[in-house]
């Protein structure tokens, strides 16, 4: 049996010395993201820390829980490749059918109590200050949950749906609970409203990394369908305790309730996907019905405005997309990446061209791909697109800036994008990166080949 939970893939991690353990106690509160966010740029491994704590407790104090915390799940490309089971190199392919709906493969329902039933708190039992829920940012408005897949069920088509949301805990038992305009959770929100119904949603925590990679998905359907299609079977699911919606089988946790149609509080901020502490919202709430988890618990979270947030959001979705119309315009792209460093703002194309026209055409057609795209470099196949130096070696060595750059003035990006104006209006960039031979002719280049140092340190 393969990965088909958290815990078969902390078992792949392992076997593959991916995994980081942390025997010593770290603070909750920014000492556990400091180390998170180090590792996931000088290692790029997973971390579980085995003893975590809190120095200074929260005003509503709870006894916090002794769970083991794990970050880094899907890091990097190398860490998605283990989680999928696959190589590199084959991630975009893999990505592209099971986010192609006519492959999607349902969730399957079962009786049985789940694991995370072992169990339950409701009512005055429930008190959010027991949760090991780390403050992350040195600016986040206080501890959030950033690693939780929301679960939830459109109310006119009755089908399930799948997301993150980011969570503030407000007090014992309420979060605030932030969801964008253009959302399906925003879309069911308002249904409701119109009927003064609240939204019953489940916070499932601690899962299989292919269900992680399906919730951050734009995907008409369940996201449950892509996880399924990741795995080639269905995800187990099972009823919650008090709410009627369909939640993962083998979630470490599960936190349950209710959007209420008319509470809204602020929240935030939070480091944001672009690379800076966004704003406060007035968000709706979450009032919790119950907590849930298995014995001895694995909290998950993600770092939020760093590699694994950008990676899961704006990486894995993307790059199947991108390739497809980069491809379209030339079948000598080897390789395309959007690097976590670049915020989503960022694509690198490999390519071998057979035309010194060739990078401009396959760099025009990743800008069409999607909007947030800003700056496209073109390399040849001998630049490792997974190394920012090697990178920056090609933009050194192979770029004459008044010659190989290509700008595209106002031109429509992210409104968030921090290069473009309130509108996300801004310059575009092409960078032909590529050796030209027909200018000068060079030699060999000096290269060794790149060893992974996880199979020897
Ligand atoms: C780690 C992470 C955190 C996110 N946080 C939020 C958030 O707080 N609010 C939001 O609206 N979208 C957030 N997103 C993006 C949405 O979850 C994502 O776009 C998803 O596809 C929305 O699904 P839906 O349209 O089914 O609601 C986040 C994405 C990731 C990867
Ligand atoms: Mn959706």
């Amino acid at each position: 049996m393969g990965i088909y939970d958290l815990r078969s893939y902390l078992e792949t991690l392992e076997q593959n010395q991916r995994l980081l353990h942390i025997r010593k106690d770290v603070d909750l509160d920014y000492e556990l993201a400091n180390l998170a966010a180090t590792v996931a740029r000088r290692l790029g491994n997973a971390i579980f820390f085995e003893k975590i704590k809190r120095d200074s407790p929260p005003s509503q104090q709870g006894q916090l829980y002794p769970w083991g915390v794990f970050t880094n799940a899907l890091v990097n490309p190398s860490l998605a490749a283990l989680a999928l089971e696959c190589s590199v190199e084959d991630l975009s392919a893999r990505m592209g059918r099971a986010l192609d709906p006519a492959q999607g493969i349902a969730p399957r329902v079962t009786e049985q109590a789940p694991p995370w039933q072992a169990n339950v708190l409701t009512g005055e039992q429930i008190n959010l200050y027991d949760l090991p829920i780390p403050i992350h940012g040195q600016y986040d408005g206080g501890a959030f949950i950033t690693g939780g897949v929301t679960v939830s069920r459109d109310p006119v088509s009755g089908r399930g749906n799948l997301s993150y949301n980011r969570m503030q805990v407000l007090d014992r038992r309420t979060f605030g609970f932030n969801v964008n305009e253009w959302r399906h959770v925003m879309q069911f929100y308002k249904h409701q409203q119109a009927q003064n119904q609240p939204l019953p949603i489940a916070v499932a925590i601690g899962l299989d990394p292919a269900i992680m990679i399906a919730a951050a998905a734009r995907y008409e359907g369940d996201e449950l369908a892509i996880a399924g299609a990741l795995r080639g079977e269905g995800v187990l699911v099972t009823k919650g305790v008090t709410v009627d919606l369909l939640i993962p089988y083998h979630a470490e946790i599960v936190i349950e309730g209710y959007l209420p149609p008319h509470k809204r509080h602020p929240e935030g901020p939070l480091a944001e996907f672009h690379g800076y502490y966004g704003e406060i919202w007035d968000s709706p709430v979450f009032e919790v019905t119950a907590v849930c988890f298995r014995n001895r618990p694995i909290y998950q979270t993600i770092v939020p405005g760093w590699d694994e947030h950008i990676y899961i959001g704006n990486v894995l979705p993307r790059e199947p997309l991108l390739l497809r119309f980069v491809r379209h315009v030339s079948p000598n792209v080897r390789a395309l990446h959007i690097p976590p460093y670049g915020n989503g703002f960022l694509a690198v194309i490999q390519l071998e061209k057979s035309n010194p026209g060739e990078p401009k055409n396959v760099a025009l057609a990743a800008f069409t791909a999607h909007v947030n795209i800003a700056k496209v470099i073109v390399v040849d196949p001998d630049v490792n697109i997974y190394d920012p130096a090697d990178l920056h070696w090609a933009l050194t060595n192979r770029v004459d800036w008044g010659r190989d750059v290509v700008r595209i003035q106002g031109a429509q990006g992210h409104e968030m994008d921090p290069t473009a104006n309130e509108r996300g209006v801004h310059t575009k960039v092409i960078i032909d990166a590529t050796y030209k031979p027909e200018i000068r002719a060079y030699g060999q280049r000096v290269a060794y080949p790149v060893v992974d140092l996880n199979l020897y340190l």
